[in-house]
């Protein structure tokens, strides 16, 4: 019987998180749609048992919570600019699925579950750094429905005395995040087209800066939380992050002494639904958790661009 079951378990933070419980030898269960996830993202996870199906599928989710104590809810349809695109998927992929997970989670007796929540929550407020405290205000479609699921895991605690816990990620990047769509995340797609000597696009003037997370600190962060007391964590939302921030220009500068890439990016217009600044205050998880992040931003650079170069995310 499994213990674990990690949702959305061929993307990249998932997979990761079902790796690091699989290295403490624990018994795992991961489920993924193969929507945006990859196969080959669970090479490696073979002492996992491994369940191919949709959340949005309320039967998919009570196969994969039988016999769990704890869930970590990785599956998303991510990205901004896609949620832009098809609002409806990002609702069914995120919403939906998530109160299917619950309802599942609920009947089958799960003690916790721990949701991948997102920045893009606090939207585009000039404050700095974002805190938990500050009133949510979504911009994109994708902000929304993170946020929406958010509040059904709070609902779930109060109404029904469900374990949750909220982590709001900040641009997390790392090895076997994909980086082939027009939809991956920034540094996925920066590492793999300088290493490779192919143009790349900047979104605005490159002054927009972000919280950029290596994932081992996500990693590091989900552990935490999943042994951390019921009195500490349950019912509560928090940043998982590093507490600092680099702008898209100079993180394309520390890329190009990382790889030696010689092009210049080109600009274009801002994206639709973009925030401009983002930077977390990550005092709340180091109260409640003991948390600090593991690895910096150049290390967790160096190790991405390492992964990419001996060739990871190729199909
Ligand atoms: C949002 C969330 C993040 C996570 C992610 C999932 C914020 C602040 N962050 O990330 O926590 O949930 O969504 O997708 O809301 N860009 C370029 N060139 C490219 C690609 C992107 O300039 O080729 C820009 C893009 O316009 C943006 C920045 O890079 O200003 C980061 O974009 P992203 O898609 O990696 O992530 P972002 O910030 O939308």
């Amino acid at each position: 019987m499994a213990s674990y079951l990690v949702t959305g378990v061929a993307g990249f933070i998932g997979r990761s998180i079902a790796a690091a419980l699989l290295a403490r030898g624990e018994t795992v269960r991961g489920i993924d749609s193969f929507i945006t996830g990859k196969r080959s993202n669970l090479e490696g996870l073979e002492a996992m048992e491994f369940m191919e199906g949709d959340l949005a599928d309320p039967a998919a989710c009570a196969k994969a919570c039988a016999g769990v104590e704890i869930v970590f809810h990785e599956a998303a349809l991510v990205s901004v600019p896609r949620s832009v695109d098809d609002p409806v998927s990002s609702n069914r992929n995120c919403v939906d699925a998530t109160l299917n997970l619950l309802m599942a989670a609920r009947a089958a007796g799960t003690r916790r579950v721990i949701y991948a929540a997102s920045s893009a929550a606090y939207g585009d407020t000039p404050t700095l750094p974002k805190h938990e405290g500050m009133l949510p205000q979504p911009i994109s479609p994708y902000a929304v429905a993170k946020l929406a699921g958010e509040h059904y895991m709070g609902a779930f605690t109060r109404v029904y005395g469900l374990e949750t816990v909220v982590l709001r990620y900040f641009n997390v990047f790392g090895p076997f995040q994909d980086p082939t769509s027009h939809y991956s995340g920034v540094l996925a797609i920066f590492c793999r087209r300088m290493l490779a000597g192919e143009p790349i696009t900047i979104y605005g003037d490159g002054e927009q800066s972000r919280d950029f997370t290596y994932i081992d600190n996500v990693v590091h962060g989900n552990l935490l939380v999943a042994a951390a007391p019921a009195e500490k964590v349950s019912g509560r939302m928090m940043n998982l992050a590093t507490g600092s921030s680099s702008t898209l220009n100079e993180t394309v500068e520390i890329l190009r002494d990382l790889t030696g890439y010689r092009g210049q990016p080109a600009y274009e217009p801002a994206r639709a639904g973009d925030i401009r600044d983002s930077l977390a205050d990550i005092r709340l998880a180091e109260e409640l958790l003991g948390y600090a992040p593991i690895v910096d931003f150049r290390e967790g650079l160096l190790r991405t661009i390492e992964w990419y170069r001996s060739g990871g995310g190729v199909e």
